[in-house]
């Protein structure tokens, strides 16, 4: 059987004992930005009116964190937000996977709707054209917009990059670390290849400081979107000494680099603090997919069936932690299913504005403000190739795999693991959520492109124990 790793193979030296040495890109190689650390902010009335945006997306984080259960590394400062914000127990993701998890993130719409099932590695495979984003939507609004780190969206035309996608400001990459198609861009010029410097979190973090400072007098929009804890594992001395007493060495690094995604949130938090912009700025912690396939290692994820690349809960229930100080109550544990799609919507009420767009997610503020339980929304679906699901209430039809030929229906109340199948308990639940999801399903088109992963069954290696 072939485990696969990633969105795509990592170089044959990326998880190498080479990439834990301090070069390059490395935290610790870089100056602060002089701006940083002051705590001169002039306060701006159009600033106080609209709260600034921030949305850190993490890359297959899966549930690796302290306030998920998770006992692997020390995760303090996201486990704050939790505690003093919302902390999701079912949030989701549309994707198994980064990019059209991405796709769907920006434009608050299901990716299939363009056909954007798959992961982007080839020319001709991008955002479609005419998806607005929320840069889009809040550049429009006067805001200024940027993102840090991995887009993932279109990797070859001017057109394709973030700057025609409604961002003022880009630095990062348009791809993964170690996609062979991948390309280091400021704004829209290529300006070199930063595969060999594997440790991103700490240059993108100084990255987005530089962002918020050149941005704080007016209302921003802050997408940082980490290449951690995506594979290449490497971290910095800092973090994988502090995890030194793990064995094998690639269980040390995938703690370092889910300490240093901690850190990183610590990092822009305290320096929204010094700024004085914390109460008006709503931050979300979201992962784009579940946990990565970490070859050697057995790491345990939730105790959620499946990894990244399935439909099971541990390729799309992921952390989903939403925090703003003054403005919804904190320490809040909601179960009600919400999923990525829900970011636009909510942030348009935030800003209590609306836009003609046909979205599929929903306002989350009456939530997060504690005016209701419930949301609106019966059915949330996934179509990833030839895995489909749908959650309706507590009930799940999920095809898994290439080869099975009918759909298993779990109860996720009574079952988060999914291991028992009750198909023919549940007849007409079963059959009720099939023809549901084929009427969704007929509304859409087909993939504009296949993606070569997506039908390949890898049950044993996804297993968590
Ligand atoms: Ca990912």
């Amino acid at each position: 059987m072939i485990l696969l790793l990633a969105c795509n193979p990592p170089l044959p030296d990326a998880d190498s004992e080479a990439a834990d040495s301090d070069i390059g890109y490395g935290e610790d190689s870089l100056s602060v930005h002089p701006n940083d650390g002051d705590t001169t902010s002039i306060e701006n009335e159009l600033a106080d009116e609209k709260p600034n945006i921030i949305i850190v997306y993490a890359d297959d984080m899966g549930y690796q964190l302290g306030c998920y259960g998770s006992e692997l590394a020390e995760t303090p400062h996201i486990d704050s937000l939790a505690r003093h914000g919302a902390r999701f127990t079912n949030g989701y993701v549309s994707a198994c996977v980064c990019s059209p998890s991405r796709a769907a993130l920006l434009t608050g719409r299901y990716q299939q709707r363009t056909g954007h099932d798959g992961n982007t590695t080839a020319n001709g495979q991008e955002l479609d054209e005419n998806e607005q984003t929320i840069a889009d939507v809040l550049k429009a609004r006067g805001y200024r917009t940027g993102l840090v780190g991995k887009w993932h969206l279109g990797h070859f035309e001017s057109n394709q990059l973030p700057l025609s996608k409604g961002f003022d400001y880009f630095i990062g990459n348009t791809g993964n670390i170690t996609d062979e198609i991948h390309h280091y861009y400021k704004g829209n010029e290529k300006v070199k290849d930063i595969s060999s410097h594997p440790r991103t979190t700490g240059r993108w973090v100084l990255e987005s400081k530089k962002f918020i400072n050149e941005s704080k007098d007016e209302p921003f929009f802050l997408y940082l979107s980490l290449h951690a804890i995506h594979t290449p594992l490497a971290a910095n001395k800092r973090a994988m000494n502090k995890y030194s007493h793990y064995k094998p060495k690639r269980k040390q690094r995938l703690a370092a680099v889910v300490d240093e995604v901690d850190k990183a949130v610590g990092d822009i938090m305290e320096h929204l603090r010094k700024l004085s912009l914390e109460e008006n700025t709503l931050v979300f912690f979201i992962s784009d997919n579940g946990l990565g396939r970490l070859k050697g290692i057995n790491i345990d994820n939730g105790g959620l069936r499946g990894r990244k690349w399935q439909l099971f809960e541990g390729g799309i229930r992921i952390p989903y932690i939403v925090y703003w100080k003054g403005k919804i109550l904190p320490n809040q544990t909601i179960n009600e299913p919400v999923i990525q799609l829900d970011v636009l919507p909510t942030v348009l009420s935030a800003l209590e504005d609306s836009v003609s767009l046909a979205m599929d997610g929903v306002d989350l503020l009456p939530l997060l403000e504690g005016n209701t339980d419930t949301l609106e929304r019966e059915r949330l679906y996934w179509r990833f190739g030839s895995q489909y699901a749908i959650r309706k209430g507590n009930y799940k039809l999920v095809k898994a795999f290439a080869d099975q030929e009918t759909p298993y229906l779990f109860d996720l109340e009574d079952d988060i693991s999914e291991t028992k199948d009750i198909s023919e308990e549940k007849p007409e639940i079963k059959s009720a959520l099939q023809m549901e999801w084929e009427e969704w399903n007929s509304q859409l088109p087909p993939p504009r492109w296949e993606d070569h992963r997506w039908n390949i069954t890898m049950e044993k290696a996804s297993e968590p124990k």
